[in-house]
């Protein structure tokens, strides 16, 4: 039972970890320069004065030196990586904008983003992709990927494209629709072809459920042909993703500040093993496929997050990454330590953290998306 709870709360001093304090406007070594100058110091209006009266928030650190990526203006709501280094995005959450999937190379990241061609039978001005996630069929070499769509926030739909590593593009293969489970849906964890659970985050008025701690969102099961609700009553639900071997779901708990972790059953019922309290509204989890840790992101502040969230996104909202080790093939989590703070000056709104070799890029809800130079890998 001891080891039931994790706090990110409870920590003790790291030897050989010293979380230095850069200086934003620091810039990454020549190899990580952009050909473009970036504007520093932020790309996008702040309120001014800023409601603080300080220039160094002392709560503020990076992993190492961080700069904007340029080319998104619009949300890096979710991001997944191939083992190649090759990123996903879901960029243009939001009612009244066309949204995209980005491209981004890890191995190449000064060439920024591009917008991946879509083909297939989609309203692309209706397009608000949300959460993500990767399904690879390693024998047949193929590249799914699914991804949440509010199509204009007039019907929640799951779109499954193939993607073509040679063409790159996304080939549409199949819309799954006009399901009563899918109701306000923010991400999913594919568990096969054409299966998957997702978290619906509220029931219908977000704002007034959020301040009133309504539980009314649930996680649910798509068995390929409709959908089963799995877990009820839950505040605000957000992430969800599976271990490697898809014998365990994390699910991030945004409305309570924490990640349960389940153990999956043969009919796909969920277990709760292990709850672990985090000091974040927290929201996607991205799951390293090589080590079996997560990365969670999250939002540090309720009120301006709020703020943030309101068009046109122009308040800042502080943002959090945590890292959580895993055990026993993924089956809980026996250490949290938060990798990156900001009060909102460098980065607003971060939903979602993915690392690969000594990079780790930041997505945002609707502004922009951060690249970090990890120091201590
Ligand atoms: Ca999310």
């Amino acid at each position: 039972m001891n080891d039931f709870f994790v706090s990110v709360s409870d920590h003790l001093p790291r030897l050989n970890k010293s979380h230095k304090v850069f200086d934003v406007n620091e810039e990454l070594p020549d190899q990580w320069t952009y050909p473009k100058p970036y504007p520093y110091p932020y790309p996008y209006p702040y309120p001014y004065p800023y409601p603080y009266p300080f220039l160094v928030n002392g709560c503020n650190h990076q992993p190492g030196r961080c700069r904007l990526v340029p080319g998104i203006d619009v949300g890096s709501e979710d991001i997944q990586v191939l083992p190649n280094g090759l990123a996903f995005i879901t960029s243009g959450l939001g009612p009244k904008r066309p949204g995209k999937i980005l491209l981004f190379n890890f191995r190449k990241p000064w060439r920024g983003v591009r917008a991946l061609d879509i083909i297939g039978d989609i309203d692309r001005v209706a397009f608000s992709p949300h959460g993500l996630n990767i399904w690879r069929d390693t024998n047949r070499n193929l590249i799914y990927l699914f991804v949440i769509n509010h199509n204009g926030y007039t019907k929640e739909t799951v779109e499954k494209f193939r993607f073509d590593e040679k063409t790159r593009k996304l080939y549409l293969l199949r819309t799954f629709t006009d399901d009563p489970t899918f109701v306000h849906i923010n991400d999913l964890a594919v568990t096969g072809e054409d299966s998957f659970y997702f978290t619906n985050e509220y029931k219908s008025q977000p704002i007034m459920e959020f301040k009133r701690g309504l539980p009314l969102g649930n996680v649910a099961f798509y068995d390929g042909t409709k959908g089963h609700i799995i877990l009820t009553d839950l505040f605000f639900p957000n992430g969800i993703a599976s271990s490697p071997d898809g014998k365990f779901v994390y699910l991030a708990l945004m409305g309570e500040k924490r990640l349960n972790v389940y153990a999956r059953r043969a009919n796909n019922k969920l277990k709760l093993k292990q709850v672990i309290p985090l000091c974040s509204l927290v929201d996607n989890i991205d799951v390293d496929v090589a080590t079996g840790d997560l990365r969670v992101a999250g939002h540090g502040d309720p009120e301006m997050l709020m703020k943030y969230l309101t068009p046109p996104h122009t308040s800042i909202s502080p943002s959090q990454v945590f890292r959580l080790t895993t055990g026993d093939g993924g089956s809980r989590v026996t250490d949290v330590e938060e990798v990156y703070y900001n009060d909102g000056r460098q980065f607003s709104g971060s939903t979602v953290a993915v690392r690969y070799r000594r990079l780790m890029l930041i997505g945002s809800v609707h502004t922009n998306m951060l690249l970090c130079f990890i120091r201590d890998a």
